[in-house]
């Protein structure tokens, strides 16, 4: 290569060429550093395996869990007895006026109806939604479960084992609103959901006592607490996660938490009275 300067002598050379030099050497400095911190970006920070968007993915990739228990401190509150005097055949079905399920605390102060679920971090994938419906029964003029999760696009069962008519009325504030009558006998209705919505109360408008709560989610991961105020979530990918547990009476509680291959985290919540 031939550098040009109009007017040369050997020292404008000379100086001409120090300064490409140092430019060089100076580009060259640069580039090192900048691959050293790529280098240490890559090597420190934590690196989740690539996720695909599929349910498939949830259960072949996802290997890692968590669980935990709920805990309730102070005094329980006082639950209602349910009157069904309304109806002769709800009131017949029952030895005793069962008490109202929201509120309720277990004997070993634990707290069953919790609805506990991922509530961000999954958004990396997408899941489709599984074959099997989940099922709300109605049984003794009373929602069973009290609580339970479907998926956005899951389809919904809702049965009645009660020789008297029950009118669902879920009451959601993002999702379609409807409500439906089912006499004694009929088909189970057959309902999706088709927002993430935690959770939607249900009522029924024959029977102001009946309640009910639905968590729909827009992926696999939750779990409801029951007798033993437990919860497991099962096939999480290496991640980390912001978990929610949800009451009707005590309000929420979330959790941040990081997910590795095939460990449990432990994550436990507790409630106080209000
Ligand atoms: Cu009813």
């Amino acid at each position: 290569m031939r550098i040009q300067v109009r007017g040369s002598n050997a020292s404008v050379n000379k100086i001409v060429w120090l300064i490409i030099f140092a430019v060089l050497l100076v580009t060259m400095l640069d580039r090192r550093t900048a691959l050293a911190s790529a280098i240490t970006a890559v090597t420190s920070a934590p690196s989740y395996p690539p996720v695909r968007a599929s349910a498939v993915w949830a259960e072949q990739e996802g290997t890692g869990q968590v669980s935990g228990r709920v805990s309730f401190q102070g005094n329980a509150p006082s639950r209602a007895k349910i009157v069904m005097d309304k109806d002769p055949v709800c009131l017949s079905a029952h030895r005793e006026a069962p008490l109202a399920e929201d509120g309720e605390v277990n004997g070993d102060g634990t707290l069953p109806n919790v609805f506990v679920y991922v509530k961000s971090g999954a958004e990396r994938a997408s899941f489709t939604a599984p074959d099997q419906p989940a099922i709300l029964d109605q049984r003794g003029c009373m929602y069973q479960p009290h609580v339970l999760g479907v998926m956005v696009g899951q389809e919904l069962q809702i049965t009645s084992s009660d020789p008297t008519t029950h009118n669902i009325h879920p009451l959601p504030r993002d999702n379609q609103e409807w409500n439906q009558s089912q006499p004694p006998g009929a088909a189970p209705l057959t309902k999706k959901f088709t927002r993430p919505e935690v959770t939607i109360p249900v009522k029924c408008n024959q029977h102001p006592w009946m309640k009910a709560y639905i968590g729909v989610t827009s992926n696999p991961f939750y779990s409801v607490t029951g007798t033993a105020g437990t919860f497991t979530i099962k096939g999480l990918p290496a991640g980390k996660y912001t978990i929610e547990a949800w009451t009707a009476t005590f309000g929420t509680e979330t959790q941040e938490i990081t997910v590795q291959a095939n460990q449990s985290v432990t994550a436990d919540f507790t409630f106080r009275a209000h």
